[in-house]
């Protein structure tokens, strides 16, 4: 859908009229004519290219000016903890989407409508700590893990979910808009580290892997003695956005995946040693691989069968339990990686330390759940593939892709062939193996989590980056590599830096994605609480308004902005009061975002196309202070400013 704007113009209809004149000629021809037609962009002419067909055509990645990218590709950012949208194969950064992180251009973590999300589920603890170091909110995350919203076994272009190990919280992005939506504090659990989403039949639920242990009542009185530690494995429900329930577990949780029949979740274990230091932890011959059944988790929670702790059902799966929620299947020691494949069948889990990737049988952990049954039944292959195999990818054609971290090589594999090799035949299930730049953790293909697994592209995410590019001191890039596995040969492409520090990243066909909007909705439940407060005070949000409310030491200044101006020049407080200002952008072509930013205040906010935004400050200092349109908007941008005057307490 294609946005009008109130000449009933549309921008493609405006590309056609300016393609050819200068920028400026259109925008001083009136407010519809700037903007992004201005400046000449456009989908207009445009063509998707690497896809299918096309890819051959494209074999070095490289995507032409004014070309579009194949697929879009969702990236963690570690500890920058923001979302990055790239397009693969040209690997260009096309968005960064803040969630755990405070974001200096859009304001996430300052406007009110990100602050209401952050506090949603923020527990009573987390509110003290905040307030006793004088914030609001968190405003840091290690965002390790992105995936998209499932509908049997496919991405269905709904959310996007994200970890934060930093501070034990998940995130659900929208993809209409590509804005956090939901952030969930996870009682209980300590440090999420792995995250998915269910894949059958739908996403009802995202599985969080608490990696650190801790006590459960963890008020102090128990901390030196680690036999009241747990570990806790959290079912988030995927609509709702609360804890469905908790599973309480032996060892700690790493990585974890689901299957594609939403019958099991399924969790990397490091340290079922529950050591505490790295002695500890490496001190047995094997961990393993927790299976939770999600049936029976379900029966119990609806039969009552669950202790609540911090308001949420927890059920004992710990081996002493020995209950139908878990079973233990032993793994070589400290694994990591835990990856199901596209066959539906096999579950690759990585082993680190091991030069093997564990193979095991989904379609055998029913067995595993009678009594009697041996453990390790349910392993079909265990291919050596080189030292430190960390994770592994798929393609649509049987074969599985490990990261080998230490070797600083990928290891093309087939798995057919590797549960022959492990049944005793004898054939080499690697096919090809390559060396990355350097030391690979996560490894994605097209889709290669989804039924649709594909055969294109392989991104492979290297921890380290050394020599491959120009020295920027100490602190390096991580480096994203591009690999063509359309051949029996995996051939490097494209070597890409990327900052602190992705660890994960899917991508995905934009066929998924149809819905992603270019001009908000003006009745998007992200302002509805700011709309109800605009209702409360006389205001109109849709319309052209400039009104100023004071209500005690508050005032809420409303404003309007249309390139190139805000609907006041300026607005007066009196120093001391708590000023919010509420702007809607009432510009309706798409590109055409403005911002606020309250010079010497600390105050900064994206504005986007039919967008409502709010910030609160208090105005300390009496003076003049400029605000002004920060987002280049206009050929008149620079004069889109204004005054706040901060008359003095005694005046
Ligand atoms: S982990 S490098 Cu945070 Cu996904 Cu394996
Ligand atoms: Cu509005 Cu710049
Ligand atoms: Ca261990």
């Amino acid at each position: 859908m294609e946005a009008e704007n109130k000449n009933g113009v549309t921008r493609r209809a405006l590309l056609g009229a300016t393609a050819g004149g200068t920028a400026l000629a259109g925008a001083f021809a009136g407010r519809a004519m700037i903007g992004p037609a201005a400046v000449g962009l456009g989908a207009a002419g445009m063509t998707v290219a690497g896809s299918g067909a096309a890819h051959a055509a494209a074999a070095d990645g490289a995507v032409a000016p004014g070309q579009l990218d194949a697929y879009y590709g969702f990236w963690s950012s570690g500890q920058t903890g923001e979302m990055r949208i790239l397009g693969v194969p040209s690997m260009r950064e096309l968005m960064r989407v803040p969630v755990f992180n405070r974001c200096s251009a859009t304001g996430w973590g300052q406007t009110n409508e990100s602050i209401r999300i952050h506090q949603r589920t923020m527990t009573e603890k987390t509110k003290k700590q905040l307030a006793a170091n004088g914030k609001h909110i968190h405003d840091n995350g290690d965002l390790h893990h992105v995936h998209m919203s499932f509908t049997e076994g496919k991405y269905d272009g709904r959310y996007l979910f994200m970890n934060d190990k930093a501070n034990t919280r998940v995130a659900r992005v929208r993809c209409d808009v590509m804005k956090t939506d939901a952030i969930l504090e996870i009682p209980n659990a300590k440090g999420i580290h792995g995250m998915r989403p269910q894949k059958w039949p739908r996403t009802n639920y995202v599985f969080c892997n608490g990696e650190d242990e801790a006590p459960l009542n963890n008020d102090g009185s128990t901390m030196a003695d680690v036999s009241t530690y747990v570990n806790v494995f959290t079912a988030v429900d995927a609509d709702k956005w609360d804890v469905a329930w908790q599973v309480m577990v032996s060892g700690n949780l790493d990585n974890c995946d689901a299957d594609y029949e939403g019958k099991w979740a399924f969790s990397t274990s490091y340290n079922s040693e529950m050591g505490m230091t790295l002695e500890e932890m490496t001190k047995s011959e094997m961990d393993h691989v927790v299976i939770f059944n999600i049936a029976e988790i379900e029966k119990a929670v609806a039969a009552g069968q669950f202790e609540e702790i911090n308001g949420v059902k927890v059920l004992d799966g710990r081996k002493q339990a020995k209950s139908q929620f878990t079973r233990y299947v032993p793994i070589a020691n400290n694994p990591h990686g835990c990856n199901m494949a596209p066959d539906k069948k096999h579950l690759c889990i990585g082993g680190k330390l091991s030069p093997t990737v564990t193979v095991l049988d989904v379609t055998k952990f029913d067995a595993l759940f009678n009594d009697n049954a041996e453990p390790r039944s349910c392993v079909v292959a265990e291919p050596q593939l080189g030292l430190g195999p960390l994770h592994t990818a798929f393609d649509g054609r049987g074969n599985a892709y490990t990261s080998l971290f230490l070797d600083s090589q990928v290891a093309k594999w087939n798995i057919e062939d590797a549960i022959r090799t492990y049944a005793g035949e004898k054939i080499d299930p690697i096919k090809d193996k390559i060396d990355v730049h350097y030391q690979p953790g996560h490894l994605k293909t097209v889709m290669g989590e989804t039924l649709d697994a594909s055969n294109d592209w392989l991104v492979c995410l290297c921890k380290f980056s050394k020599d491959r590019f120009l020295n920027v001191g100490p602190l390096k890039p991580e480096n994203d590599q591009l690999i063509d596995i359309s051949g029996d040969k995996m051939v490097l492409v494209h070597d890409g830096p990327n900052f602190a520090e992705p660890h994960d990243a899917i991508s995905v066909h934009p066929s998924i994605l149809p819905n992603i909007k270019s001009v908000w909705d003006r009745q998007d439940p992200m302002w509805a609480e700011t709309r109800k407060q605009a209702e409360a005070d006389g205001v109109n949000l849709d319309e052209w308004t400039d009104t100023v409310v004071r209500d005690g030491d508050k005032v809420r200044v409303y404003m309007t902005s249309v390139a190139p101006a805000f609907s006041r020049e300026s607005f007066t407080v009196k120093e001391g009061d708590e000023v919010t200002v509420i702007i809607t952008n009432l510009d309706e072509i798409d590109d055409l975002t403005h911002g606020f930013t309250m010079g010497n205040h600390g105050v900064a906010m994206e504005i986007s196309p039919q967008m409502t935004s709010s910030v609160t400050f208090v105005a300390a200092n009496p003076g003049v202070y400029w605000y002004y349109c920060q987002w280049f908007c206009h050929a008149l941008h620079m004069e889109m400013r204004g005054r706040m005057f901060v008359e003095p307490k005694s005046a």
